[in-house]
């Protein structure tokens, strides 16, 4: 029988794992794997993270592969030589990082991919870090009142803000095609975890446009409290990365701040999306 530790990081989520070989092979009988032990882990700690994963692109894309299909790669960042599968993220010098807002990814999609395994590859000397926050914890935290009105509604997500590079470039036409290319949708603010049932909040800063049926001013103020909730630390874990960090998160009930405080120093990460839960479905 496979045992792997969890060391749990904070109440909230997150947990460090000791006794993994990612050298050894994933797949095995079934629910006694490698890729089993992990997809467990990672269920009930929402992020996992692996130290000294010095695992190829290739290795990164096939780790991601025994949770899923691969694919959900970002409409604007350039993919690794060596694997179409492992997005390369890059900022340095003067680069304005994309990611220092909370969010959940691509919840603009109508199913917005599974989890993430990210790669620390490159890491600046201090910062740099990641947050990631529990959707549950942010649920659990509201009064049970508030809980039963937020169940009853909806929100509209799109690309938001990310479309300013398409504006820069190619004007309103190029903002029109964006939100075109990318897609929009609407998600129930209070969401269930398909594999726990547990309900979670669904709404980021960096999607979440409006709430369906309520006037801008109103929707806007539900919106913020909400915000400014996912914003309490009790709710977050916080990961520092050294080279060959790898974590994975659950994306559905967990949103992911990259904090920009490292440039001009050099941070080079490599990400595998997974987009759908071959174990939930
Ligand atoms: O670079 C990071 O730490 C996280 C990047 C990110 O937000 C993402 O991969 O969705």
């Amino acid at each position: 029988m496979l045992r792997i530790s969890a060391d749990r990081l904070t109440p909230a989520l997150g947990a460090e794992l000791s006794g993994v070989d990612l050298s050894q092979p994933l797949t095995g009988d079934p629910g006694q794997s490698l890729a089993d032990a992990l997809y467990d882990a990672l269920i009930e700690h929402q992020v996992i993270v692996v130290r000294d994963a010095d695992l190829s692109p290739a290795s990164h894309a096939a780790l991601g592969a025994t949770f899923g299909e691969l694919g959900a790669r970002h409409h604007r960042y350039v993919t690794h030589p060596e694997s179409d599968d492992v997005v390369v993220l890059e900022w340095k010098d003067d680069d304005t990082p994309d990611a220092a807002e909370w969010h959940s990814d691509m919840t603009y999609r109508r199913e917005p991919p599974f989890a993430s395994i990210l790669k620390a590859v490159v890491v600046p000397p201090s910062g740099g870090d990641t947050l990631f926050a529990s959707m549950y914890s942010v649920y659990d935290a509201l009064d049970p009142g508030l809980q039963r009105d937020l169940s009853e509604l909806e929100a509209a997500h799109d690309m938001g803000a990310f479309r300013t590079p398409s504006y820069r470039e190619g004007g309103i036409d190029g903002l029109e095609k964006a939100l075109i290319d990318a897609g929009s949708a609407v998600h129930p603010i209070v969401d269930h975890h398909p594999v726990t049932g547990r309900p979670y909040i669904n709404v980021s800063e960096s999607f979440t446009s409006f709430v369906i049926g309520l006037s801008a001013p109103e929707g806007n103020r539900l919106l913020t409290m909400l915000f400014d909730l996912i914003n309490r630390p009790d709710h977050h874990v916080r990961i520092r990365w050294q080279p060959n960090t790898l974590a994975m998160w659950d994306n559905r009930a967990t949103q992911h701040y990259a904090v920009a405080d490292y440039l001009p120093h050099r941070r080079v990460m490599h990400r595998v999306a997974v987009s759908t839960d071959r174990r939930a479905s």
